[in-house]
């Protein structure tokens, strides 16, 4: 694959745009990516409800979670369903929901140890969000014999939680916000979005 096609581009799942574009408004954390996204804004609504059409996932699975935890889990459906800047690490799935996944994004290490921290009081049963739920009620339960326990107890680390929860998606390889190799969740709304820059140097080296 050449490194263009790498670039600017959404990957083939359940709610993503076919291509990027500008999106005129894009709701609340998702709005960061409204220059250009791969999101309608309808889906980035959507990231921010509890239960959505999106998934129909549950994050109050044991318990509410803590907002200052669920602020992160937000970002990152921001992140997956309306970043542009993932080309490098798209990667075939074979499941009924989508056809494209993302594989070993490099997570800058802030972005995840935030994460963990801001998650230390939350409580789940899964290591593993992607799979092996009871849905029997429409919404994901804890399958029977998985005790909620603390985050920290499931994911004894950040790049545990990072890398563990969506089946690898990420990686969080140690490089800093500041290094331009790392794919940042966050950043000052005022500035353009450091991730394609990113994007652009992973592809160089993947082309
Ligand atoms: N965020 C990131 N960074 N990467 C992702 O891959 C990602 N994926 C989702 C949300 N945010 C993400 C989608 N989440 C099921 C569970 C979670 C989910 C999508 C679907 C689900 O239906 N699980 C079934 C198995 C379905 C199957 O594999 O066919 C289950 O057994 O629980």
């Amino acid at each position: 694959m050449g490194q263009d096609s790498l670039l600017n581009t959404c990957m083939d799942a359940k709610h993503h745009k076919a291509e990027p574009g500008p999106e005129g408004q894009l709701y609340g954390q998702c709005s960061l990516w409204k220059d250009n996204a791969c999101c309608t804004a309808n889906t980035s609504l959507e990231a921010h409800r509890d239960q959505s059409y999106l998934y129909g996932f549950n994050w109050d699975h044991c318990g509410v979670m803590p907002p200052s935890c669920k602020r992160h889990f937000i970002q990152d459906t921001c992140l997956y369903e309306c970043s542009p800047n993932l080309g490098p690490w798209i990667d075939k799935a074979d499941t009924s929901w989508r056809r494209e996944r993302i594989l070993h994004v490099p997570l800058c290490r802030e972005d995840c140890e935030q994460w963990w921290e801001d998650c230390r009081d939350a409580l789940t049963c899964k290591e593993n969000w992607h799979k092996g739920w009871d849905w029997s009620s429409g919404t994901n339960r804890c399958p029977q014999g998985s005790l909620c326990r603390p985050f920290p107890a499931v994911f004894p680390s950040p790049s545990a939680l990072c890398e563990r929860v969506w089946s690898h998606s990420y990686r969080v390889p140690g490089l800093g916000r500041g290094s331009g190799r790392c794919i940042r969740l966050w950043w000052d709304p005022a500035l353009p979005n450091p991730n394609a820059a990113v994007a652009l140097f992973y592809a160089r080296g993947a082309a």
